[in-house]
């Protein structure tokens, strides 16, 4: 049973290098908080991250909203990566036929494959994606695959979510975890659970995304590593507002794995 076991524990068994990283970075800096760092201008990226980069094991971004995006940023984010310990996780969503996403990963404006740790994945077209991702990867790099959403009235069925798991079953190497919302979804330990949806504020935005509370998704649910956007981002304090959440998630994790 995954949810009881201790995320060093867990590291021992993962097959993906960027889990086992990241189940590391966990347990040595306390923290299961992933910021999703959704700003429009690098400087503000940047300047967030000083703030918050002792607070988080991982920073999810969006590289397509960014003005101006260059390569300075990407070697300032890994300058931050590294004086912080955290791992990059660009949510790309891709959701196109294996050649395309292959070029899409390794090419054009963003080449994300020469930065991100790791990316996120739609399942819908099938294997190909992933077997594109798997080639292009070298080993040391990882996907979640989207086996399930947040967002109120989302396509994705339980077939789906069932189909998505046993699909990433083939590539152990490769799959670093599940983005979802339920601890039955996955039983494997080594593999992560990624969570976004959560926010102490508020229960939900206006364009359908669903918030629920560090209690309910990390001792209910099973979220592992949960992704907090504009419940930090937009606070007047951003640095406090990541503290509490990191605690308020960590105190829940400990619990979680007492018993
Ligand atoms: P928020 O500001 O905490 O609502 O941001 C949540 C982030 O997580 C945002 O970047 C979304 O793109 C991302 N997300 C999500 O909210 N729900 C999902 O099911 C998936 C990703 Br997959």
């Amino acid at each position: 049973n995954r949810m009881a076991l201790a995320f060093e524990k867990r590291a021992e068994m993962s097959k993906n290098a960027i889990a086992k990283q990241l189940f590391n970075i966990m347990a040595v800096k306390k923290t299961n908080l992933c910021i999703s760092v959704d700003l429009t201008s690098s400087t503000q990226i940047l300047e967030l991250l000083e703030k918050v980069g002792n607070h988080v094991c991982l920073v999810k971004t969006h590289v397509d909203i960014i003005e101006d995006f260059s390569s300075d940023f990407i070697t300032s984010l890994k300058e931050l990566a590294k004086k912080y310990n955290f791992l990059i996780l660009e949510d790309r969503k891709y959701a196109d036929i294996g050649n395309t996403v292959a070029l899409q990963y390794t090419g054009g404006l963003y080449n994300i494959s020469n930065w991100a740790d790791c990316v996120t994945c739609h399942s819908l077209p099938g294997e190909g994606i992933l077997k594109a991702l798997n080639i292009k990867s070298n080993c040391d790099k990882g996907v979640f695959l989207l086996a399930e959403m947040s967002c109120e009235g989302n396509l994705i069925t339980p077939e789906y979510t069932n189909e998505t798991v046993k699909m990433a079953e083939k590539y152990p190497d490769l799959i670093t975890g599940f983005v979802c919302q339920h601890k039955d979804t996955f039983k494997d330990p080594g593999v992560i659970q990624l969570t976004p949806g959560v926010q102490l504020q508020s229960s939900k935005d206006d364009l359908g995304q669903v918030y629920n509370t560090p209690e309910k998704v990390v001792l209910e649910n099973g979220g592992d590593v949960i992704v907090v956007g504009r419940g930090i981002v937009s606070a007047k304090n951003p640095e406090s507002e990541a503290i509490l959440y990191k605690d308020t998630l960590w105190k829940c994790y400990i619990k979680r794995i007492s018993g």
